[in-house]
């Protein structure tokens, strides 16, 4: 090897494959991370006091996977970020809309704040789940008297290495039509008309889940071998996910029993809703308390146990993009 053929190669536009370093994912030294809602929540109280909404358009903080401490990545996992939004009182976020596909999970509210999707208000209840789907014009706004808090994700690292992003800044336009409000609030029930139909996209027309209605079918189901019960929020027009780039479910794990152990190549991230428990991640434990959010690291195995009653993890995954791609690889333990 000359150094006359690395000039050569540079004046052709080609590089040596030997010669490179192989950064591949599978490299990252993953590790299970909990981020304890004990340092979150003052921590949103310090945000408050630090910033007003005229010089932050979004009061967000990132939570940020210390594996990827000193790399170019960012996050808190590969293909999904996960953040913490906090809105007082009389403010409000304007509208806005990009390709990212964001949901909301919300952590302390009351109603009074409200997010709206392409024109479907959506208030925001603690344990709700709100779905906003790329393209989907959203804006928060908060007439209450308590401070509201709820958790963001976005499939923006995956979308940020594909360059799919774009963003459009308010006001709204080029809105669909207003749909009929409760029309696919029934479980099973969707409707079917002669005129074009009024919702045709790629994500569920059901853009608020209330915790009520997942409790009504933790209540109603029946468990799993291992007594856990879990449940999938779905596009009741299709049956899969309620949106493909964040695929997201709850689940009450069951007390004095492990869920059976699960190991794959997707992506999770799970929010404690209710209750506590433990996780096992390869030969970690993790304890979690409500509201405490963690990161599981692929290819460990994960079985979760609940040490309270009423214990219930969200969680989001990209699952079913490795899915579609036909990239996931997954295993459960006999
Ligand atoms: O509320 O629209 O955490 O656009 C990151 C990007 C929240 C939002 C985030 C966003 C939003
Ligand atoms: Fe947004």
């Amino acid at each position: 090897m000359t150094d006359a053929f690395h000039t050569a190669m540079d004046g052709a536009s080609v590089s040596a494959l030997w010669e490179r370093p192989n950064a591949d994912a599978a490299q990252i030294d993953e590790k299970p991370y909990l981020w304890p809602w004990a340092e979150l929540g003052p921590l949103l109280d310090t945000a408050v006091a630090e910033t007003d909404m005229d010089n932050a358009e979004r009061r967000v903080l990132v939570l940020e996977n210390p594996a990827y401490k000193g790399s170019a990545r960012s996050g808190a996992t590969l293909n999904m970020v996960v953040n913490l939004q906090v809105l007082m009182p009389g403010e409000s976020a304007r509208p806005h809309r990009h390709r990212l596909n964001a949901l909301r999970f919300i952590i302390e509210g009351d109603g009074t704040a409200v997010t709206t999707v392409d024109g479907i208000p959506c208030p925001m209840v603690a344990g709700d789940f709100v779905l906003t789907p790329g393209w989907c014009w959203h804006e928060h706004s908060h007439e209450g008297s308590k401070r509201a808090v709820w958790l963001d994700a976005l499939d923006a690292q995956l979308q940020r290495h594909l360059c799919t992003n774009e963003f459009e800044p308010g006001p709204s336009n080029d809105m669909p039509p207003p749909r009929a409000e409760n029309a696919y609030a029934g479980a099973g029930i969707t409707p079917v008309s002669t005129v074009p139909p009024d919702h045709d996209k790629p994500y569920s027309p059901i853009f608020r889940y209330p915790l009520a209605k997942v409790i009504e079918a933790f209540e109603n189901m029946p468990a799993d071998a291992d007594g856990s019960r879990r449940i999938r929020y779905t596009n009741p027009l299709a049956g899969g996910p309620a949106m493909p780039g964040v695929d997201c479910y709850m689940l009450a794990p069951a007390r004095k029993n492990d869920t059976r152990a699960y190991r794959t190549n997707a992506n999770m991230v799970c929010l404690a809703v209710e209750g506590e428990g433990t996780s096992k991640i390869g030969d970690d434990t993790l304890q979690w308390h409500k509201n405490d959010i963690f990161v599981l690291p692929r290819h460990h195995w994960i079985s979760h146990r609940a040490t309270s009653e009423d214990a219930k993890l969200f969680q989001l995954t990209d699952r079913e993009i490795l899915l579609r791609l036909d990239y996931l690889r997954e295993e459960l333990r006999d």
